[in-house]
């Protein structure tokens, strides 16, 4: 009888407690058994889901004053924002041609190929962040042929270093396009409002043949980090396929603006994403990532600026933001986030040959402020999203479907 008592003892001493999830989630992680997908909400996220979140936020988009609507004017891919005696200070590419862009085959002297081709870098000033008033003339012009950048000069990233003024840009010759050589050309001023002086050689390079970012370093995004200048970019191969990467984004650091660089030795070190965007985060660096890849629409944080990993997941972000983040080159281990920037938009939802205007974007990924309106979920659209070109099933598809759907859409029960 003993022995029996005994039995009954040790086994409801390792029997799992079960119990019912309650109603208020506990903030500790309760030690009954769950499910995985609850135990994650604990290991991986945090018990109040996306509004405890500092690192997730959604996007509002408002339109911008002072960028004149010119015909075969084009602005797009702006800087981060830098805010300097009082002013804000942008750059971007801006494209001012005589026709829109034809694609590749056809371009020629003066037809662009691509939006951001025979682009020059202009800047623009704002005390609001709203009302912009841009030069009149381009901040960095293209250097002369045949130099790198001759063809086109574009998605500039700016750095502040020791009180100066460094902007990092694509610098295209003798053409724009996926199988042309791309590296990212420096141009320095004493002020925001120059004079620009370009650095006579390109300071990052693409890397070796057969490596993933052999022919074009994109979309140079400087970060001062570590007592050093870390340069996030997108890198991509000239060969194209779908065996080839071509939107992974990789880091090189130096100690001095003009170089040399020297790659982090895991590069690529994010897998997904379009546009660069990083941001000193607490004591590391985070990135929004949007657009293509795997992990497309996700912020993620890397606690040493290399090893990133997805803290959020994001809807609708914007397109190659720049944003106004006032620690960005403090170099001081306590990053704070922001809350607004600039970003592009297609007006036309187009992609490469289509006109682009800057917009601006506000959020809340800054640990300083709390704007509780960007925790929400839920986002929800109208019926002109869903309908609109590039999300309404297109023609060919609606007949496509049509025809097959007599071997496709089967009974239920069979
Ligand atoms: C972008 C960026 C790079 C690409 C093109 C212009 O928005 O990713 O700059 O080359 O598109």
């Amino acid at each position: 009888m003993k022995i029996f008592f005994l039995v009954i003892l040790v086994v409801s001493i390792h029997l799992p407690v079960f119990a019912v999830f309650p109603a208020v989630i506990p903030s500790e992680k309760p030690d009954f058994p769950m499910s995985i997908a609850m135990e994650r909400l604990y290991d991986e996220w945090n018990p109040h889901e996306d509004r405890a979140n500092e690192l997730y936020s959604n996007f509002k988009y408002s339109p911008l004053k002072g960028f004149d609507d010119i015909p075969f004017t084009s602005r797009r891919d702006p800087t981060k924002v830098i805010k300097h005696d009082g002013l804000f200070h942008v750059w971007y590419t801006r494209r001012s041609t005589t026709c829109d862009p034809v694609g590749l085959k056809l371009a020629t002297e003066n037809k662009p190929a691509t939006d951001w081709d025979l682009a020059d870098i202009w800047h623009a000033v704002s005390s609001n962040g709203v009302d912009w008033i841009e030069d009149k003339l381009p901040a960095v012009s293209r250097p002369p042929k045949p130099e790198f950048g001759s063809r086109s000069i574009c998605t500039p990233g700016i750095l502040i270093w020791k009180n100066k003024f460094y902007l990092y840009f694509q610098a295209y010759a003798p053409m724009v396009g996926g199988t042309v050589y791309c590296p990212v050309r420096v141009a320095s001023a004493d002020s925001p409002f120059g004079p620009w002086v370009h650095y006579p050689e390109p300071v990052i390079l693409p890397g070796p043949e057969g490596s993933w970012n052999n022919i074009k370093i994109n979309d140079p995004c400087p970060l001062v980090y570590n007592n050093k200048i870390y340069i996030y970019y997108k890198g991509a191969p000239i060969e194209r396929g779908n065996e080839y990467i071509i939107r992974m984004q990789g880091v090189s650091m130096a100690s001095n603006p003009f170089g040399p660089f020297y790659e982090s030795d895991i590069n690529p070190v994010i897998n997904s994403g379009h546009e660069t965007c990083m941001f000193p985060w607490k004591s590391g660096v985070a990135a929004l990532v949007a657009l293509d890849g795997p992990e497309k629409n996700t912020i993620q944080y890397a606690s040493d600026g290399e090893r990133f990993k997805i803290v959020s997941n994001i809807q609708v972000p914007p397109v190659a933001p720049g944003p106004y983040c006032e620690d960005a080159f403090l170099n001081n281990k306590n990053g704070k986030g922001f809350l607004w920037g600039l970003c592009h938009i297609n007006p036309d939802g187009g992609g490469a040959v289509n006109k682009s205007i800057l917009a601006r974007f506000d959020c809340d990924l800054s640990s300083k402020y709390d704007h509780k309106p960007f925790k929400r979920n839920n986002l929800r659209f109208n019926k002109n999203t869903y309908l609109q070109s590039g999300v309404r099933l297109s023609e060919g598809w609606v007949s496509r479907i049509k025809n097959e759907r007599k071997d496709v859409d089967n009974e239920t029960i069979r």
